[in-house]
């Protein structure tokens, strides 16, 4: 229980300094009708779940938490112009996020598009800025990984696989691949951020890649887990959709027991494969419990 203390105190923190930098950033910016909406799709923001893996990799390679916070911030774009497409009725149609209406319900469709569009490019506006103290070797290489997960191969391929196995019947594997894919792209990208910006070699950057994916994956089932189970109102948003829709997820595959035996399963993996790197393993490890953890569930679902 304390330990959940301890990680929400660290997650605020996260979601402080993360939230200045970006309101700095914007706020240097020229205005225009569009940073309203993508103000309110990106504020007061969420858990911050994806930086805090993006620290915690970052801890052990000591790369300074002034780095970490700027490219934080650029994921947190990426992300937030997820969720707000990701409402649309064209996709899976929500109508709150975050404990409030979702951005095309408060702003208009076409609004809410283009507000996730510029999000998307602010990123990379983020990553190319010279407040970030990098080589621009190093620059273009964060730039390159982050396109790579954010596109076909990433973010929006797996969501087009996601629409188009609603209501079929799809095999564990490809289960896997659309949720790596769709959510353990970016999960990919916190984790090999820190290894690109100290020069690693190739297999090591993929080793973190790997593991970013298992945490994505992970963090995947836990969020479906909440939809199978959670309580809307706890949870901000509507629950229970994806059985209606008949989405392939591991779960409705699986059966609840043996998802969650999954997850301890990628919990133990990515603890094991990552003590080599010290004493600081134990931040990820906090993480990982935090994000399947008995006791915060079962505020939420009858865990
Ligand atoms: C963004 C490149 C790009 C493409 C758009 C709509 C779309 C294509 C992709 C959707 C991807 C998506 C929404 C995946 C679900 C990931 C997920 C579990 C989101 C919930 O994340 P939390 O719980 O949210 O971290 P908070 O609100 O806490 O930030």
């Amino acid at each position: 229980m304390q330990s959940i203390k301890k990680m929400k105190l660290k997650l605020k923190k996260i979601a402080k300094d993360t939230n200045q930098f970006l309101k700095n950033f914007m706020n240097k910016q020229n205005n225009s009708k569009l940073i309203l909406p993508m103000k309110y799709g990106l504020f007061p923001g969420g858990k911050k779940i994806r930086s805090k893996v993006l620290i915690d990799i970052g801890s052990l390679l000591s790369i300074d938490y002034k780095s970490l916070i700027t490219i934080g911030a650029a994921i947190e774009c990426i992300h937030a112009y997820s969720l707000i497409h990701d409402d649309l009725p064209c996709m899976d149609n929500d109508k709150m996020r975050r404990g409030k209406p979702s951005t095309h319900i408060k702003f208009g469709e076409s609004t809410a598009v283009l507000a996730g569009n510029s999000l998307l490019t602010m990123a990379f506006e983020i990553l190319s800025d010279s407040s970030l103290k990098v080589s621009e070797k190093i620059k273009i290489r964060l730039i390159k990984k982050l396109s790579e997960s954010s596109g076909h191969l990433g973010i929006a391929g797996g969501q087009y696989l996601d629409l188009s196995y609603e209501k079929k019947k799809k095999s564990k594997n490809k289960i896997i691949e659309m949720e790596i894919k769709k959510t353990g792209k970016l999960f990919s990208f916190c984790c090999a951020a820190p290894a690109i910006i100290k020069n690693k070699d190739k297999k090591e950057i993929k080793f973190f890649e790997n593991i970013g994916s298992d945490i994505g994956l992970l963090f995947q089932i836990a969020d479906d887990l909440i939809d199978f189970k959670g309580d809307s109102k706890k949870v901000g948003k509507k629950t229970g959709k994806d059985q209606k829709k008949g989405k392939a997820t591991l779960i409705n595959l699986l059966g609840y027991a043996k998802a969650v035996k999954y997850c301890d399963k990628i919990i133990f993996n990515v603890n094991n494969s990552l003590l080599k790197y010290g004493p600081n393993s134990k931040n990820i490890k906090e993480t990982l419990n935090y994000i399947l953890d008995r006791d915060k569930w079962n505020k939420i679902i009858n865990f």
